[in-house]
C-alpha cells in the first residue's frame, strides 16, 4: 500500500490479542504457521537472554540484546523464502533463528572469533554490520545482482531508526528506486539509537513518510504485531517478485533492554516508558491470539520450554567447547584468491607467531 498521508500503523492482533478489523492483508495463514511464528518468538527471547547472561560471565566481547523486537524480526523474516537475502544490522536474533543459524554462530561473532559466522553463502545471510547503514547499500547490490541474474529473490535491509540519518541508508533508498530493485528495507523504529531519541532522527511524520520522496511504496506497521509484520513484508516481498520494486517499512517497535550490554539505558530514559512498552510485549499479546483461536494450549508451553531449554543448552555448549580458530582465516577468507600482499602479511605474521611460540 503507498502512504497517503496517514500515519497509523497497520495492526492486525489488538493489544490483548484480539482481532482487529484489519482486512486489507491475509490473516488466514496455515494454523502450524501461526504456530510456529509464536514459537519462533518464544525461543528468540530464550537464547537473547542467554547470549546476555553469556557476556556477563565474560564469554562474550559484547551483545546487543532484541528483547522486545520479536514480533518485527520474527513476523519480516518468517514470510520470507530460503533463497532470499538478509542484510542484517546487528539485533536480528530474531530474523537469524528463523533463518535457522545456529545461536552458537551468532555468539562466535560477538565473541569475536568467527565474523563470517551468519554463513553468508549456506544461509544467504549477511555478516553483523556494525556500521549502522551500510548494510543497506550491500543489500541493493544484492538485489541489483538478483535482478541480472534474473533471480526471483527479494534481499532485505534491516536497519534501525539511527540508521535512516546516515548517507548509506538515503544513498541506498534512492538508488533502489531508481534503478527499481526488489528490496525491502525493513526500519526497525525502536524509539532510540543507543541514548537519542527518535525525535533527534526524523521529525516528519513518520519515517515511513520518506518513502514518497524516494518514490516507492511505504508502510508503517505495529512492530509488535508478529501478523501484521508478516503481512506486510509478505506483501512487499510479493510486489519485488512481480518487479514492482523496493517497499521501505517503519516497524514501530521498542528495544526494551540497554542498547548493548556495556550501556546503561536508566542514565537516559524513563522508567515509565519502558513500563509502557513492556506492557505491549509482543509475546503475550500473541499468545493470545493464539489462545484465542484454540491453538495453544499450556501443554504447548511445556513443550516449547524444553525445546528453549535444550537449544539453550546447545548454545552455551558451542561457545564454551570450540576451540578458538586458526588466525590465518584473517587471510584465508578475504577474497577466493589471496592478493599479494595477503600472502605477504600471512607470512609475518606467521614469523612472528613462530619467535613467541
Ligand atoms: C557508521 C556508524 N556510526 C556510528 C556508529 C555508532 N553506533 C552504534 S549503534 C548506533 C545507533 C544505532 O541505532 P539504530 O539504527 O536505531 O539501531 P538500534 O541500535 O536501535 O537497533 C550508533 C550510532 C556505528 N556503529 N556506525
Ligand atoms: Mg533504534
Amino acid at each position: 500500500m503507498t502512504i497517503t498521508g496517514e500515519i497509523e500503523p497497520v495492526r492486525m492482533i489488538g493489544l490483548h490479542g484480539e482481532a482487529t478489523d484489519e482486512n486489507r492483508y491475509n490473516r488466514a495463514l496455515p494454523d502450524e504457521t501461526l504456530r510456529w511464528i509464536y514459537e519462533m518468538m518464544v525461543v528468540t527471547r530464550h537464547l537473547d537472554d542467554e547470549l546476555f547472561n553469556l557476556q556477563r560471565q565474560g564469554e562474550l566481547a559484547l551483545y546487543a540484546p532484541c528483547r522486545g523486537q520479536e514480533a518485527a524480526q520474527v513476523g519480516a523474516a518468517a514470510c520470507l523464502r530460503k533463497t532470499d537475502w538478509l542484510f542484517p544490522q546487528f539485533r536480528e536474533l530474531g530474523v537469524f533463528v528463523v533463518r535457522g543459524i545456529p545461536a552458537g554462530n551468532v555468539a562466535a561473532v560477538w565473541r569475536g572469533r568467527w565474523h563470517g559466522g551468519l554463513e553468508f553463502s549456506r544461509k544467504r545471510c549477511a555478516p553483523l554490520s556494525i556500521s549502522i547503514g551500510t548494510n543497506a547499500l550491500h543489500a541493493v547490490g544484492a538485489a541489483m545482482a538478483a535482478q541480472r541474474l534474473r533471480e526471483d529473490s527479494v534481499t532485505v535491509a534491516f536497519i534501525g531508526d539511527g540508521a535512516t540519518s546516515e548517507g548509506d541508508a538515503h544513498e541506498a533508498l534512492n538508488l533502489a528506486a531508481v534503478f527499481n530493485v526488489p528490496c525491502i528495507f525493513f526500519v526497525q523504529n525502536n524509539q532510540w539509537a543507543i541514548s537519542v531519541p527518535v525525535s533527534k532522527q526524523c521529525v516528519a511524520p513518520s519515517i515511513a513518510h520518506k518513502a514518497v520522496g524516494y518514490g516507492m511504496p511505504g508502510v508503517r506497521v505495529d512492530g509488535n504485531d508478529a501478523l501484521a509484520c508478516y503481512a506486510v513484508m509478505a506483501e512487499a516481498a510479493g510486489r519485488c517478485r512481480a518487479g514492482g520494486g523496493p517497499t521501505l517499512i517503519e516497524a514501530m517497535t521498542y528495544r526494551l533492554g540497554p542498547h548493548a550490554t556495556s550501556d546503561d539505558p536508566t542514565r537516559y530514559r524513563a522508567q515509565e516508558e519502558v513500563d509502557y512498552w513492556a506492557a505491549r510485549d509482543p509475546i503475550p499479546r500473541y499468545r493470545s491470539y493464539l489462545e484465542n483461536l484454540d491453538l495453544w494450549t499450556q501443554r504447548d508451553d511445556e513443550r516449547l520450554a524444553a525445546r528453549s531449554t535444550r537449544l539453550c543448552a546447545e548454545l552455551r555448549e558451542s561457545v564454551i567447547d570450540t576451540p578458538d580458530p586458526d588466525v590465518n582465516d584473517v587471510f584465508d577468507f578475504v577474497f577466493a584468491e589471496a592478493t599479494p600482499d595477503l600472502i605477504e602479511q600471512r607470512r609475518q605474521l606467521g614469523l612472528e607467531l613462530a619467535k613467541k611460540a
